[in-house]
């Protein structure tokens, strides 16, 4: 009697944890993506939702993400002479406004702070939603001649843009971490060539980290920073929405900025002339990207390189099996593996089943699983399973290191082809305006022979205008395929001048 009511207990017991710990997602990625994702991103222990729209928390299994990208890129900033340091979050009204021009569009997202405690403060204090205002006037101060240039600067820190467009975790939040990077040079070739290098890392950040083929090109007169001389960027792409996505972007701002916050320096020659800048940022909307692109129905999947842990080590002690010696091997296979250099952990809380461990690692995305289980324990060998192709493999314990090296080697370059073959599949050339209509609601990323001319894009817009939202250029690839001569623009009839990518975007 009280076994059999302990049983039915258990059962129920069973039940409830199930509940209580929603296992498994209940959005479906190619059904209703937006609510997949919205789901993924909270499942999957990235985001939690806080009570001020458009702001999320970023918790350690995000954050770790992100700091694995800062280590990479901040080692190659340094690399090139860059220097980190930190201004202030707070601009006074009057320095922002200095810059009007290029302020005017941007205003209505500016957050202002207003008072303390019950006071108004004297004079508003606005929050940073970039710091071209707050670092130009020290440029002006700390510049004077040849020989204070390059002046190279970046911070890492977090910017607030108040917008009213639908928030979205990562991709479109009100409050985001970036970098920015802020340079000054004597020249307009070293800031040209500083652009590409630039635009060089933010392509390994995506391609060799988060295992996404991303664009590198130039933005439309229309798309680029106003306040530069031109902008250009890495663009992704999600094909579930047929929506581009920007990456990244590095400016040139030409001596725009110099002439408004008169950062002169004496040349060689004693004469006066204006410096040359860029800037250049990538924000925590990378990890976004990288949840759309890789995650499936199972919850996120991680690429190796950036994941807080790669190898989930899971005891699996079947009954009468040697628990102890099992939950040994599995402490072992972590030293060893964590001596080797890998991020690895080992799940030995003895209230969760085997199979509760492999759905919630898997709905955090780990890029490979260890299974130890009493077979192994006797061939001297551990069950391998893979996040991203569920492949599964027995491996000895001897070659182990080598092993698991290899197979996250292989995991990252198949995450990585996987996703530029979907984004490939989704390319469509066009060549007239049906076409460009039935590709845009086939949600392909377009790419058309175009004018170059901005009345024509901000046509496009117009055109195609809708719930959907409307079409705009992504950017001109500087890889840049054949354009036969007399190939007409899709769009004006005229003369085209290069191919240009197009869709909709986030
Ligand atoms: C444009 C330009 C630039 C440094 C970068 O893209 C890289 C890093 N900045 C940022 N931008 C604004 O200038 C801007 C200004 C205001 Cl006042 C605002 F509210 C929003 C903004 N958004 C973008």
């Amino acid at each position: 009697m009280a076994s059999k009511q302990g049983s039915k207990s258990q059962k129920k017991k069973g039940k409830e944890v199930k509940k209580e710990t929603g296992l498994g997602l209940t959005n479906k990625k190619n059904d209703n993506f937006g609510e997949w994702y919205a789901e993924v991103v909270v499942s999957g222990e990235m985001i939690e939702y806080y009570d001020i729209s458009g702001c999320y928390i970023l918790r350690p299994w995000a954050m770790a993400i992100w700091e694995n990208m800062q280590v990479f890129f901040d080692a190659e900033i340094k690399k090139m002479k860059i220097e980190n340091c930190y201004f202030p979050l707070f601009v006074s009204e009057s320095i922002l406004q200095k810059e009007k021009d290029h302020i005017e569009g941007f205003a209505p997202e500016v957050a202002w702070v207003t008072k303390s405690g019950q006071s108004d403060l004297e004079v508003p204090i606005a929050i940073r939603p970039t710091s071209e205002t707050v670092m130009y006037p020290y440029f002006s101060k700390w510049i004077r001649g040849h020989r204070d240039l390059p002046l190279k600067l970046n911070q890492w820190c977090n910017v607030v843009r108040w917008e009213f467009s639908n928030p979205t975790p990562f991709i479109r939040s009100r409050e985001f971490l970036w970098q920015e990077g802020h340079t000054a040079f004597a020249t307009k070739d070293e800031a040209d060539q500083e652009v590409l290098d630039i635009l060089e890392l933010y392509r390994r950040i995506y391609e060799e980290y988060l295992a996404i083929p991303v664009v590198k090109g130039k933005k439309s007169e229309l798309e680029k920073f106003a306040g530069g001389l031109y902008t250009t960027s890495v663009e992704a792409f999600i094909p579930n929405t047929g929506r581009g996505v920007q990456g990244a972007t590095s400016h040139c701002l030409g001596q725009n900025f110099a002439k408004m916050f008169q950062i002169v320096f004496e040349d060689e020659n004693r004469e006066k002339a204006l410096a040359w800048q860029n800037s250049w940022a990538y924000s925590t909307r990378t990890i976004g990207v990288m949840i759309m692109v890789h995650g499936d129905d199972k919850g996120l999947v991680l690429p190796p390189r950036v994941a807080a842990v790669q190898i989930i080590v899971i005891p699996v002690p079947y009954k009468d099996a040697n628990t102890e010696a099992i939950y040994d091997a599995c402490t072992s296979t972590v030293n060893t593996l964590t001596e080797a250099g890998f991020r690895v952990k080992s799940d030995l809380r003895d209230n969760y089943s085997p199979g509760w461990k492999y759905s919630h690692w898997e709905m955090k995305g780990v890029p490979l699983r260890i299974e130890i289980g009493p077979k192994d324990l006797a061939n001297k060998q551990v069950r391998v399973v893979r996040r991203d192709n569920g492949a599964k493999q027995d491996i000895s314990t001897e070659g182990l290191v080598m092993n698991v090296k290899e197979i996250l080697h292989n995991v990252h370059d198949n995450m990585y082809n996987t996703a530029k073959q979907k984004r490939d599949t989704c390319v469509k050339i066009i060549n007239t305006w049906e076409e460009f209509v039935v590709a845009l609601s086939e949600k392909k990323l377009i790419l058309a022979p175009w004018c170059d001319e901005e009345e024509v894009e901000k046509d496009v817009k117009t055109r195609t205008k809708g719930e959907m939202g409307a079409a705009k250029t992504l950017c001109t690839p500087f890889d840049q395929p054949r354009l036969p001569e007399g190939t007409l623009c899709f769009a004006s009839g005229k003369p085209a001048k290069k191919w240009t990518y197009w869709g909709r975007s986030y």
